[in-house]
């Protein structure tokens, strides 16, 4: 299966990312710490042209922690810069304000020597759709200013949030859409709910996502889902699932359709265990 996805508004919110880029020093790009490699969008960071990129894995609760680090070695190669961050706690936004007062210094300096007054570094979020760009956004404010969970709205005036004397922040975050390269990448990004959920069967992304469990972390199925034997087709693994799990049609059959909703939640709350998908 491959999945389709062309959202609307995709042209309008790059345009809008691009007038906005002009009044930023920076911008910092949320990546989903489980797949930053899969959420990675090369027309943003070409769009960002000369302005300087700082990768924020988000939701690193969620993440194993083994390939975060690998993750963000990978970008370091790179000579990308990479913070860590749990918005829900705040965990990590001591070291993406330290990264950003860092990036900025070379800027101020330089207005200095040009007998200029350094202003505050001015800042852009920018990622996939819920990546956790708005609550990100809150986490560093410290108070709700950032609508979350909310479909992609129209920009109104542009402000600015002042998060501490030297930085910045734009308040509207920058939507750009993953561009989807092949089915692996696109079955990642359904699992993450990164692509709208009209754009794939959630039974096929169950089945990869039992396929991620079989090869990375069996001990989710054996353990917690307390499957017998794994080594049978993903197809009859989820059937199991099912008759343990109690979920029944009426006649008695296993209701697989609720099954692979379930774990698709399950999955996307953390509970089946922090597990990355790159
Ligand atoms: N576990 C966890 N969940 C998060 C984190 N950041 C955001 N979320 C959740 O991810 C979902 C999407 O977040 P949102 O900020 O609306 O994403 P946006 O579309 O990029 O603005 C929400 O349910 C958030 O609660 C995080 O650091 N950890
Ligand atoms: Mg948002």
């Amino acid at each position: 299966m491959s999945i389709n996805w062309y959202p609307g508004h995709m042209v309008k919110a790059r345009r809008e990312i691009e007038k906005n880029l002009k009044m930023v020093d920076m911008v910092l790009i949320l990546l989903d710490a489980r797949a930053p490699f899969s959420c990675r969008n090369i027309d943003l960071e070409r769009i960002a042209g000369k302005k300087r990129i700082i990768m924020i894995f988000s939701k690193v609760d969620l993440a194993d922690p083994n390939d975060t680090r690998k993750f963000a070695a990978q970008f370091a190669e790179e000579g990308i810069p990479v913070a860590t961050i749990n918005s829900l706690n705040g965990k990590g936004s001591k070291g993406v304000l330290q990264l950003v007062s860092d990036t900025f210094r070379e800027q101020a300096d330089k207005l200095l020597a040009r007998g200029r007054r350094v202003r505050a570094a001015r800042v852009m979020v920018a990622g996939v759709p819920n990546v956790g760009k708005s609550t990100f956004l809150n986490c560093l404010v410290g108070k709700k200013v950032a609508q979350t969970g909310a479909k992609p709205g129209v920009t109104r005036g542009q402000q600015w949030i002042r998060i501490r004397d030297d930085i910045e922040l734009m308040d509207t975050p920058g939507l750009m859409w993953p561009k989807i390269e092949n089915d692996q990448q696109g079955m990642k990004l359904a699992l993450l709910n990164i692509v709208g959920e009209n754009a794939y069967q959630e039974y096929e992304v169950a089945l990869f996502l039992l396929e991620v469990l079989k090869e990375k972390k069996p001990d989710v199925l054996l353990d917690k889902l307390k499957l017998k034997d794994i080594n049978k087709p993903n197809e009859e693994i989820l059937y199991d699932i099912s008759i343990l799990r109690g979920h029944l049609l009426k006649e008695g059959r296993p209701d697989t359709a609720k099954t692979c909703k379930l774990l698709l939640q399950d999955f996307r709350k953390g509970k089946l265990g922090r597990i990355s998908l790159d």
